[in-house]
């Protein structure tokens, strides 16, 4: 039996975040984010990098365009920052910001590349932080609302695909459980109850997206590392089931039903680490049901049985640091496992495509809702050969292996809209500096030294293009 063909309507694209590419940190009347005063800080970052200049992407849009509609792309995430268009996070908007978007998706449309616009992606105003602490308070509900709405007012017309937060369970987990994000914060009850005020701010985007682009559609974009029973013991499976559902339907759950899972909530509540529900929230989050559900898939877990004094909260397994994987959990429930049928990357990051069928499926059976993949690809140390080219053999092998499982998983019935690359060029990995590269586009620079910052294709690229348009012309890829 061969498998379904991918739709013709499919977007294979590509993806980028704001700070990671466009640098220009203070030009154009923009305002400082958490994301400029973190990276600042001594030893917080691989070799003290930061995002000043990222790949320069706001001085080269147009060179970065070009380079997109060479290839073919059919769409193109990314982010808009917050702190060009109020750059105090609220208070006067700032025209300078609003334009340079303008640009940009007037040029995407201009060469059939569909526009996917993620309204926050981890870059909070600094004057928010400052001001009321960020998600650690109710007002930033209004003020991220309002900052949605201008956006969604201001390019609606053109815009028909959003994305709301990306990567809640990262941004919140890493800033609140592990320290590693700002606000370098290590303290589990008031994780969850800014991770309450996110899912709040989350659903009230949405419902006032309603109103303002009716023909659109808004999702998260949720991390998710489907998780695997170590072996088929029954408290193996246990454990499988309870860090599926904090890890997972924990997150999941409120965007679609706009109701925590019960298992989840009854744990926190023994730890007396359970976010405060008022009365009037369930509400808000019932009406914020998103139009898709965002997953950006890198990798999946394994977990055993965790006795209630095990191994408890470790680094979680996305911080791309090595030997972090193992020897983490939490008590009770779970202890996470390396998967012995699984290579890692050089990040040690599981390698796993038939891992991103396991995740459509589940997310499918669970949700009932058409699923964006908006990130997935490979951080790699690209070296450029003599002759100036990148043989990334790897990265081509790994995507095609990844669109291999989407392609079954569509035939199994799973409804998937588009596929988004992480990334397009290089960009600054948050805490790995520029020596983590996972575009199809090198660009010429280190940590210390941004060189002339030239975009080199890489052989992946190639491939991609070839890929996209074989999928255009005969349907196939
Ligand atoms: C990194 C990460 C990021 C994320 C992305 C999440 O190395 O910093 O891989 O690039 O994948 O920003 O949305």
């Amino acid at each position: 039996a061969s498998l379904n063909p991918f739709p013709s309507t499919f977007l294979f694209g590509s993806a980028s975040a704001a700070y990671q590419i466009e640098g220009a940190y203070d030009q154009d009347g923009k305002g400082p984010s958490v994301w400029d005063t973190y990276t600042k800080l001594e030893g917080t970052t691989f070799k003290n990098t930061n995002g000043d200049v990222a790949v320069d992407h706001y001085n080269r849009m147009e060179e970065d365009v070009a380079l997109m509609a060479e290839m073919g792309l059919k769409t193109y995430r990314f982010s808009i920052a917050w702190t060009r268009i109020y750059p105090t996070g609220a208070g006067e908007v700032n025209e300078a910001g609003l334009a340079f978007y303008d640009r940009l998706i007037d040029l995407l449309l201009q060469h059939d590349i569909v526009p996917m616009v993620t309204v926050y992606h981890w870059d909070l105003p600094q004057a928010l932080m400052d001001k009321y602490g960020g998600f650690e308070s109710r007002q930033i509900i209004e003020d991220f609302t309002t900052y949605c709405e201008t956006l969604f007012t201001r390019y609606g017309d053109r815009v028909k695909h959003w994305i709301t937060l990306n990567e809640q369970n990262i941004f919140i987990g890493l800033g609140y459980r592990n320290g590693l994000h700002p606000p370098g914060v290590k303290d589990l009850k008031r994780m969850y109850a800014a991770n309450h005020i996110a899912f709040l701010a989350n659903a009230k985007a949405i419902a006032s997206f309603r109103n303002l682009v009716p023909d659109g559609k808004i999702g998260p974009s949720f991390a998710y590392g489907p998780i695997y029973p170590a072996d088929c013991k029954p408290e193996s499976i246990i454990a499988y089931e309870n860090a599926e559902e904090l890890n997972n339907h924990f997150y999941m759950d409120v965007y679609v039903n706009g109701e925590y899972p019960d298992m989840a909530m009854k744990y926190l509540e023994r730890e007396g680490i359970a976010p405060t529900v008022e009365p009037g929230d369930t509400e808000i989050l019932k009406a914020g049901k998103p139009d898709f559900m965002g997953v950006n898939y890198y990798q999946s877990g394994t977990v055993s049985a965790n006795p209630l004094d095990g191994v408890g909260e470790g680094k979680m397994n996305t911080t791309g640091k090595k030997g972090t994987t193992s020897a983490s959990g939490v008590p009770g429930l779970f202890r996470n496992e390396r998967n012995p049928h699984l290579e890692t990357t050089n990040w040690d990051w599981a390698i796993d495509p038939a891992g991103l069928r396991v995740a459509l499926r589940r997310i499918h059976n669970r949700y009932k809702l058409p699923i964006i993949i908006s990130e997935n690809g490979l951080g790699e140390f690209d070296k450029l050969t003599e002759n100036g080219e990148v043989h990334d053999d790897y990265r081509i092998d790994y995507i095609s292996k990844h669109i291999d499982e989407i392609q079954k998983a569509i035939t199994d019935g799973v409804d998937v809209l588009a596929y988004c690359t992480w990334s397009f060029t290089d960009l600054l990995s948050w805490l790995n500096g520029y020596q983590k590269r996972y575009g199809f586009v090198y660009i010429d620079r280190d940590e210390t030294d941004e060189k002339e910052l030239k975009r080199i294709k890489k052989k992946s690229f190639y491939w991609y293009k070839d890929l996209i348009a074989r999928h255009a012309n005969e349907g196939a890829v």
